[in-house]
């Protein structure tokens, strides 16, 4: 689709202008005493799982306009997401849908992945929808259902999860319960909690000692009275109860307006429970829209909690595992999720940034202003030639997004694909 040849041959033409902006920053930074070339490397390494449901177009229940040329199997997934990879050398893993993307010929897979330089990073597991052949419905609920017929199946899909993991080398299991209720009155609160607890407590029990499971929350959607893990809180006791395999799972849209999402990551990390991180923007309660497209300032105090844990070795967290999870309703799903890792790599330099040591006095000396100013001037700064300088030193684009347009890749793809083929996922 894209050759290494042809990436360098586009990085030629943008050379002159990114070595002129390059120099600037890194002298810039270089006179206030920052290792230019250590935060490049911390750059360059950082790398953020792509789902394999958000290669197509997303929808909602009103509709879905197809980009054309999705990926019409797990393969050609596999494909579009070591495209990515080539282009910005930060997109090293896959999350796996399970059932939307069971894996077949696993040795097959293993070697196209391999080819792509690509891992699995952890299986999703999905009792939101019912399947074709399913003996039981989860109309009320999976793993909290009134019934233990239902709440076996569910169970046992979520072995079947970590089995297929096991067999592609994964070793994270990641699950979101689309539990909850629509009317007052619809649900026991106490006793559906109770009964999510002892259903988890059986898949933890059958994953491998060297897995990790993540616990997802999510305050409404789809049910709109009430969900039954609905915030942090809810997620952390239940991974309390299960033991220290357990991790929560923060999505950035999984919240109500306005919550103080990092201030949430702070007692994430200080407790050592913060596992995994679901990245996207949200304007109103959607989870859905751009990373950082909406409120950058919030994402950059969010990263900037993360690296402050993620830097103190007071903090004994294990190391998270990073994922996109959006939605993409009206861009092509590719470029979305180039300006994605884009949009998080940029904050993640910024975040690098801070004067710590600066920020620490400020606080302890209660110098308000300055404490603000310090972010500030981390996140005001344009970082940009830094992230294209680690992609260019990864033997990535300088420019993914341009050189995506240049090489007629979406083209490339309705050609071999066709204009209609639709992709499993959101
Ligand atoms: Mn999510």
């Amino acid at each position: 689709m894209i050759s290494e040849q042809r990436i360098q041959e586009l990085n030629h033409s943008l050379q002159d202008d990114h070595q002129f902006r390059f120099n600037f920053l890194a002298e810039w930074l270089d006179r206030r005493g920052i290792a230019v070339q250590e935060i490049i490397d911390q750059v360059a390494a950082f790398q953020v799982a792509i789902p394999s449901w958000a290669l197509g177009t997303g929808g909602t229940r009103f509709g879905r306009f197809p980009a054309g040329g999705e990926p019409r199997n797990l393969e050609e997934k596999i494909e579009d997401i070591g495209l990515l990879h080539r282009l910005n050398r930060s997109s090293d893993s896959i999350s796996l849908h399970i059932p939307w993307d069971i894996p077949k010929d696993v040795p097959a897979l293993q070697q196209l992945l391999a080819e792509n330089s690509l891992t699995i990073d952890s299986v999703n597991s999905n009792t939101f929808q019912d399947q074709p052949d399913q003996p039981f419905s989860y109309k009320f609920g999976s793993l909290c259902h009134t019934d233990a017929s239902v709440r076996n199946l569910a169970i046992q899909h979520n072995i079947d999860c970590i089995n297929y993991g096991k067999a592609l080398d994964a070793k994270t299991l990641t699950v979101w319960l689309a539990d909850g209720s629509n009317f007052p009155g619809q649900q026991h609160f106490r006793r559906a909690y109770q009964r999510t607890a002892e259903s988890l407590a059986s898949i933890y029990e059958s994953m491998p000692a060297d897995w990790t499971m993540l616990i997802e929350y999510k305050p409404y959607e789809p049910h709109f009275y009430s969900m039954v893990i609905p915030d942090w809180g809810t997620s952390y006791s239940l991974c309390q109860y299960l033991g220290q395999n357990a991790q929560v799972l923060v999505d950035l849209g999984h919240h109500l307006p306005n919550t103080n999402i990092e201030q949430i990551v702070g007692r994430l990390l200080h407790f050592g429970r913060l596992g995994g991180f679901h990245f996207n923007g949200s304007m109103y309660g959607d989870d859905d829209l751009t990373t950082g497209s909406i409120k950058p300032y919030q994402f950059f105090l969010i990263f900037n909690e993360l690296v402050d844990g993620m830097t103190d070795p007071a903090v004994k967290n294990p190391s998270l595992a990073w994922m996109i999870d959006a939605s993409h309703n009206t861009k092509d799903p590719l470029e979305d999720l180039l300006q994605s890792v884009q949009s998080i790599l940029t904050t993640y330099t910024k975040a690098l940034l801070v004067n710590r040591v600066a920020l620490s006095q400020a606080q302890e000396g209660n110098d308000v202003v300055v404490a603000e100013e310090l972010l500030k001037d981390a996140f005001q700064t344009d970082v940009r030639p830094l992230v294209a300088e680690a992609m260019r030193q990864s033997g990535g684009a300088l420019d993914p997004i341009a050189a995506y347009r240049a090489a007629h890749i979406r083209e490339g793809l309705i050609q071999k694909r066709g204009k209609l083929s639709i992709a499993t996922g959101l």
